[in-house]
């Protein structure tokens, strides 16, 4: 009995997005199908479009700043090897950000309600467009379109809400092509991410990383918080030139990897952070539970003292169904974002 009513669970959580009805077209037209799913496309663009401009007009009407940070969800799940949760996130860590259990100001000071210093364009409409029967290629392209509309309006600068960390490759490429060269990229993880493909997907979770060096968008990449590696994660990451910072040697990193200066000759700075590069006891709200991470401080030390012009960020794998009751991990996820706020804005 016991067994049977852990399995349903298991069922339950791993369904995650699955509740959309899948698009029943064995007898449309193609071509129908496809006129169809543009508009959808389009109206979806559109949406952010309008948002971020409107926005952007806003903070260049106000005046006197270089970069404000913008939040865009892209509330996407699939791609997990395990658990679809991430999906729900973008919402959950909104709702954390301005919950009103402390204050509007970064730890250095920065006031978050100040339109210059944070802005929302909203999300991508994930599962509609998903439930339109839009694949994969087409909806990493969506996401990529998405990252510039918000890029096109300067000062706007774009901070995504994961969604699984599948999302970081369409975002990347997106900031690499809009500014036209590579950047350097600070990744906070348990894992690389970085299997040329898993369980058959290329688009997996597990391996955003390989399509982001195969794509030439970063000419640095930095893996730190890493425990759960592979023989081939360490090939693969030999193979692209990373550097891997694995926790078993953190103590002895640790004065690097809180000194860092990164992006000089290239066109900036782009931070990924997996919520699971923390320690499960400060964030136990992620698919991939996995002992051993760093502390929060740690994460914030690493941040504070980096000298980067941060043109972008994501903050990934918060998984709002393994979270306690009382929503600490969104809270850990939205003070990742308020901090990372700070860092992009100027
Ligand atoms: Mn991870």
């Amino acid at each position: 009995m016991r067994r049977r009513v852990q399995r349903d669970m298991s069922t339950i959580a791993r369904r995650g997005v699955h509740y959309l009805q899948k698009l029943n077209a064995e007898n449309v037209p193609a071509d129908l199908l496809e006129r169809g799913q543009n508009r959808v496309i389009d109206a979806s663009l559109t949406l952010i479009r309008e948002r971020a401009k409107l926005k952007g007009e806003l903070v260049r009407a106000l005046g006197g700043v270089k970069a404000t940070s913008s939040l865009l969800g892209v509330p996407l799940g699939h791609n997990s090897s395990f658990l679809q949760g991430p999906a729900f996130a973008p919402p959950r860590i909104r709702e954390a950000i301005w919950c009103g259990s402390t204050n509007s100001e970064t730890e250095e000071g920065k006031e978050l309600k100040d339109p210059r210093v944070l802005t929302d364009v909203g999300d991508v409409p994930v599962q509609e467009i998903r439930d339109c029967g839009v694949d994969d290629d087409r909806l990493m392209n969506v996401i990529s379109e998405s990252v510039k509309l918000v890029m096109e309006e300067d000062p706007l600068r774009p901070l995504v809400l994961g969604g699984d960390h599948s999302i970081s490759f369409p975002v990347v490429r997106a900031v690499s092509e809009k500014l036209g060269g590579p950047v350097d990229i600070l990744h906070l993880d348990a894992h690389p991410d970085i299997y040329d493909a898993y369980e058959g997907n290329k688009y997996s979770h597990a391996s955003s990383f390989a399509r982001i060096m195969e794509g030439g968008y970063a000419r640095r990449l930095l893996q730190v918080g890493i425990r759960s590696i592979t023989s081939e994660g360490r090939e693969q990451g030999k193979r692209f030139g990373v550097e891997q910072f694995e926790m078993r040697t953190f103590l002895r990193d640790r004065e690097f990897l809180e000194n860092l200066k990164l992006g000089e000759g290239v066109k900036g700075v782009y931070i990924s952070i997996d919520v699971d590069s923390l320690d499960p006891a400060f964030a136990p709200g992620v698919s991939h539970i996995e002992p051993g991470g760093l502390s929060f401080r740690d994460v914030m030390n690493i941040l504070h003292n980096l000298q980067a012009d941060v043109v972008a960020a994501d903050v990934v794998e918060f998984n709002p169904q393994r979270d306690t009751v009382d929503g600490m991990t969104a809270m850990v996820a939205a003070k990742l974002v308020r901090e990372l706020t700070a860092k992009i804005s100027r």
